[in-house]
C-alpha cells in the first residue's frame, strides 16, 4: 500500500490541492503548519492561514506510531474515524468534532481546530475540574447507544452497517492489549520491578481470569451500537467557561478510529478506567481532594449516560415488545458490565503496551504504590460488581483501595 505521507512542509501543497478545503482555509496565504500528534498511532497537523483560519489535518500511518514501521497498521481505520465522526455528529450533536472533508486515497481527515481546548487528560493531571464533562460524556455513550443500535434502526438495515462496519486490525490490537497481553508473560508488557508481586497476583487470581474472559467475550461478539471503542481521557477534549476556569463549556470525544459494533459499557467502562488512573495520580501526590472529585466521576458518567438514555427510550421501534422493563434490564447489564470493562481498561495501562501519562509521569518511589492500587481496584471491580453494581460503590471502593495502596 502506497500513498503519499504528509509532512509540515507539504501540507500546504495537499491544501491547494483539494478544492473541497478552499472555504476552511486559504491554501496561498497558510503561516503555520505544526505536527502535533502526541498519540499512538497518526499524524496531527494544526494548519492556520493569516486570515486566522484554521484546521486540523489527521493522517492515519500504515504502521502504529509508538512502535513504528516494524508493526504494520491498516490505515483504513480512517475509514472507520470518518464513518464513526458523521455517524456520531448526526446522533449527538456537538459532542464530537466536525468533519469538514474525507480523502479516502490518502487517509486524511481534515477536522475542525479545537484549539482552544485541551486534552482532558493533561487537564486532569493539572488538577483542573471541568465540571460537567463526565455527565455529557455519559450523554454521549447514551444517544450512540441509542441511535445506532436496533433500538432506532430497523433489524436488516442494522445488519447491514455492522458488517460495513467491522474493524478487525483495530479490534485485534484492543483484544491483544485489553484482554490478553496483561495477563501473559509477553515482551511488549512492561511494568516496575517493584509491581511485579502485585503482576503475579493479577495473574494468577483465578476470578479475574475469568472475569476477563467474559469482557473479551463480550467484546468480540456484542454487536450492539457503533461505539466510540476508545474513549480514555486522552480522546476528549475540554473547553472551559472562562478560559481554564469555570464549568465546562465545549465537550468533544474524538479519534474514534477503533470505532465498530460493539457493546455499549466498553466505553463507559474506558472512561471509569481513566477517572480511576488520575485518582491514582492525585493520591500518590497526597491530593485526597482531587482523588474524592475524580471518583464522583463515574457517578456523573452514568447519571448522564442513564437520564439521557431514558430521554431517548419513549422513541424505541418496537415498543410493543420492549416494554420499560426492558429499559431496566439494558441498564442493568450495562451497568454491571460498566465495571468489568473498566476494570479490564485500567489493569492493561499498568501492566501492558501503551501507558498512560498519568501513572507513567510519577516518581517510581509513588508509582509503584499508584499501580498496585489500580490493580487492586480493578480485582476488587470484578468481584463487587455481582453484589452491587451502584456506580458511588465503585467510586468509594476505588477512593478506598487507592489510598490503602499509596502506602503499601
Ligand atoms: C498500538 S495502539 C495502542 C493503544 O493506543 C490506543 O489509544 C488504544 O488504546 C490502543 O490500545
Ligand atoms: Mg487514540
Amino acid at each position: 500500500m502506497s500513498y503519499e505521507i504528509l509532512t509540515a512542509e507539504t501540507v500546504p501543497a495537499y491544501i491547494a490541492r483539494h478544492p473541497a478545503l478552499a472555504a476552511r482555509i486559504d491554501a496561498a496565504a497558510i503561516t503555520q503548519v505544526r505536527e502535533v500528534g502526541d498519540g499512538n498511532l497518526n499524524l496531527v497537523f494544526i494548519v492556520e492561514d493569516s486570515s486566522g483560519q484554521s484546521l486540523v489535518l489527521k493522517q492515519a500511518l500504515p504502521y502504529v506510531r509508538l512502535v513504528g514501521p516494524s508493526w504494520p497498521m491498516t490505515p483504513d481505520r480512517a475509514v472507520r474515524e470518518a464513518e464513526a465522526l458523521e455517524r456520531h455528529g448526526e446522533v449527538s450533536a456537538g459532542l464530537v468534532p466536525q468533519l469538514y472533508f474525507f480523502d479516502a486515497a490518502a487517509y486524511v481527515l481534515a477536522l475542525e481546530d479545537l484549539s482552544d481546548h485541551v486534552v482532558w487528560r493533561g487537564a486532569l493531571i493539572q488538577g483542573l475540574r471541568h465540571e460537567g464533562a463526565a455527565a455529557r460524556l455519559g450523554q454521549y455513550v447514551a444517544d450512540v447507544a441509542f441511535a445506532t443500535s436496533p433500538l432506532a434502526v430497523a433489524p436488516e438495515e442494522h445488519l447491514r452497517r455492522v458488517s460495513g462496519s467491522a474493524n478487525p486490525e483495530l479490534c485485534s490490537i484492543t483484544e491483544a492489549l485489553v484482554f490478553t497481553e496483561p495477563y501473559l508473560d509477553v515482551e511488549r508488557n512492561s511494568f516496575l520491578p517493584q509491581n511485579a508481586v502485585d503482576v503475579e497476583a493479577l495473574r494468577s487470581d483465578a476470578t479475574m481470569r475469568r472475569e476477563i474472559a467474559h469482557a473479551r467475550w463480550i467484546f468480540m461478539t456484542r454487536a450492539e451500537a457503533l461505539i466510540h471503542g476508545d474513549l480514555h481521557t486522552g480522546s476528549v477534549m475540554v473547553r472551559a467557561e472562562r478560559g481554564s476556569e469555570g464549568p465546562v463549556s465545549s465537550v468533544k470525544a474524538f479519534d474514534s478510529e477503533f470505532a465498530f459494533y460493539g457493546p455499549v459499557a466498553f466505553d463507559l467502562g474506558a472512561l471509569w478506567a481513566n477517572y480511576t488512573l488520575a485518582a491514582a495520580r492525585a493520591t500518590a501526590l497526597d491530593d485526597h481532594d482531587l482523588a474524592a472529585w475524580l471518583l464522583s466521576l463515574p457517578t456523573e458518567t452514568w447519571a448522564g449516560f442513564e437520564q439521557r438514555f431514558l430521554e431517548h427510550w419513549p422513541h424505541r421501534r418496537d415498543a410493543a415488545r420492549l416494554t420499560d422493563e426492558g429499559a431496566e434490564a439494558l441498564l442493568g447489564t450495562w451497568r454491571s458490565e460498566t465495571w468489568l470493562f473498566a476494570a479490564a481498561k485500567m489493569a492493561r495501562r499498568i501492566v501492558g503496551l501503551a501507558k498512560v501519562e498519568d501513572v507513567e509521569t510519577l516518581d517510581p518511589s509513588v508509582r509503584e504504590g499508584a499501580a498496585r492500587g489500580i490493580l487492586s481496584v480493578a480485582r476488587q471491580a470484578v468481584r463487587d460488581r455481582h453484589r452491587d453494581s451502584n456506580p458511588a460503590e465503585f467510586g468509594a471502593m476505588a477512593l478506598r483501595l487507592l489510598a490503602d495502596d499509596a502506602t503499601r
